[in-house]
């Protein structure tokens, strides 16, 4: 393998680039019309263009991307998050089109796809799933039946779904009927495929995943949990590593546990085992996600294993080097999502220009973006504009740092996450690990109230003091010759130590 085609676009197509050039291998991007000014169609050696701005049209279009990959002279895809990562027929495009596909066997991915189908496996291998239908239905009867048997409240999910689509909960036979077309049709339409099954739904209920590199030639590993119970509207938040939940016997049991899926789905590549941990540590496999994940930084913080790195070894064909004696957590690892939208209006979508960008950085601090200044974030692709992870020694540390990170970032022009996030690091649940996947919604309230708190307008008030200031001075904008230092900048110092402008609460 000598270049890699990557797939994608934004963080993740720089973060696989940065893989690419620490292996000496040479990295290809494609690129719509909208992404043609980017960081990764900057830094990499080949970039293509693959039509217009609409994913459909470009970032999803397999035979675009196969034959940039031709023409770029590529040897393999990586195909990143998102998008075509997931998609069987693309892995399958990929080899027959003779590209290495960075990703699981097509065949494996197909299985894992299927929810009940890799239920049905799981359950058959001893691997605990929720309980429920093993089959998929298409009669009432069939889910009237098991909800008697099990008792309500139960949740329909779509059989190819993921992500929340085609799930509805039902709480009482009376909601049967109209929940189960709702579910048919979604997964219809999201998926193509209208098949639906049930489960009992269970409640106060952690997001708890497993990291594991397998090699298809029989070696796996695990690599920790990570925690992913803040969340909203099936749109992660924060994660974080370990998870406070886990003793080392749950662990070491969850991690074995991810192995067995692994190995009973044939499976090859970095992928992530997702459970549910119930209040009594019970652990139910919900899912495989036959992908690098946005938030695979936390495990490479904690272990110090290049992930990406790892991904494109096993698919050069390399049999996996590292041992589960040898892999030693240390500390602990939280991310925060900076999503383009903004917190104080429901999270609305924020699109717009970034006119202004300050990155933080400092002991302990990982950055991980593709975000330039001068740069517009459109409607187009996923809002998320950054990762930031803060590394501690323990819990408490790591917080105070992405306390103090957050409170670096500056991304003007539009509104972000960051607030949100910063209101998080000093919530006293939070702080305590007491989280779940209906944290978020319940402490949304009062993050909200603090937003809107004193100190919001902390920044709008600098700069009308800087104003008033710089007018009582009476001087003009320009810089005066052979004066570095713009007066604008001396008259807002001036204001500071009068204190005219107060430093933020
Ligand atoms: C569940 C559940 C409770 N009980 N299944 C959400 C996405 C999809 N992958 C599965 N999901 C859930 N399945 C049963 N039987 C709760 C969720 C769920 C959830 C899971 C993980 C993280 C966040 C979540 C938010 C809402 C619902």
């Amino acid at each position: 393998m000598k270049r890699i085609l990557i797939a994608n676009r934004g963080e993740i197509a720089l973060r696989v680039l940065r893989a690419c050039r620490d292996l000496g291998l040479s990295p290809a991007v494609v690129y719509s019309d909208a992404d043609r000014d980017s960081l990764p169609v900057r830094l990499a050696d080949a970039a293509v263009a693959i039509g217009p701005a609409p994913a459909a049209e470009s970032y999803l279009n397999i035979d675009a991307i196969l034959e940039a990959a031709r023409r770029a002279g590529a040897d393999a895809v990586h195909p990143g998050y998102g998008f075509l990562a997931e998609n069987p027929k693309f892995a399958r495009a990929c080899a027959d089109a003779g590209f290495v596909f960075i990703g699981p066997p097509a065949q494996a991915m197909a299985l894992v796809g299927d929810k009940v189908e890799a239920r049905r496996l799981m359950k058959k291998r001893g691997v605990p799933v929720i309980p429920g239908l093993t089959e998929r239905a298409a009669d009432l009867e069939t889910f009237r039946k098991f909800a008697r048997r099990a008792g309500y409240p139960i949740i329909l999910k779509a059989a190819a779904g993921g992500g929340g689509k085609g799930m509805r909960v039902v709480r009482a036979e009376g909601e049967l009927e109209s929940a189960f077309r709702g579910a048919r049709s979604e997964a219809k339409s999201a998926f193509g495929d209208d098949g639906v099954y049930a489960e009992k739904l269970l409640e106060n209920v952690r997001h708890v995943e497993i990291q594991v590199l397998a090699d298809g030639k029989g070696l796996a590993v695990h690599l920790g949990e990570r925690e992913c119970s803040v969340q909203r509207r099936h749109q992660k938040l924060i994660e974080e590593g370990p998870s406070v939940a886990l003793g080392p016997k749950l662990r070491r049991a969850m991690g074995e546990l991810a192995l067995e899926v692994v190995k009973a789905s044939g499976y090859r590549n970095a992928g992530t085992v997702e459970f549910l941990l119930d209040g009594d540590g019970n652990p139910y496999f919900m899912e495989v996600n036959a992908r690098i994940q946005v938030e695979h930084p936390v495990t490479e913080m904690i272990t110090g294993i290049d992930l990406v790195r790892a991904q494109i070894a096993i698919a050069a064909g390399e049999p996996l080097s590292i041992r589960q004696e040898s892999i030693k957590p240390r500390g602990w690892a939280i991310e925060c999502r900076i999503i383009a939208e903004d917190p104080e209006q429901g999270f609305r979508p924020s699109p717009g220009r970034i006119a202004a960008l300050r990155v933080p950085a400092g002991p302990g601090i990982r950055v991980e973006t593709a975000l330039q200044q001068g740069e517009t974030v459109s409607l187009y692709y996923d809002p998320l504009v950054a990762k930031l992870i803060a590394w501690g020694r323990d819990r408490a540390e790591a917080i105070a740092r992405m306390r103090r990170a957050l409170d670096e970032f500056l991304i003007s022009g539009i509104r972000t996450t960051i607030p949100f996030h910063r209101q998080v690091m000093d919530d006293a649940e939070f702080a305590a690990g007491r989280i779940d996947i209906g944290w978020c919604d319940r402490a949304l309230p009062r993050l909200s109230a603090a937003l809107a708190g004193p100190g919001r307008d902390a920044e709008a008030a600098a700069i009308a003091a800087a104003l008033a200031a710089h007018l009582e001075a009476g001087r003009t904008v320009a810089a005066e010759p052979g004066n570095a230092v713009s007066p604008w900048v001396l008259d807002g110092r001036r204001a500071l130590m009068q204190g005219r402008v107060l430093p933020r609460a």
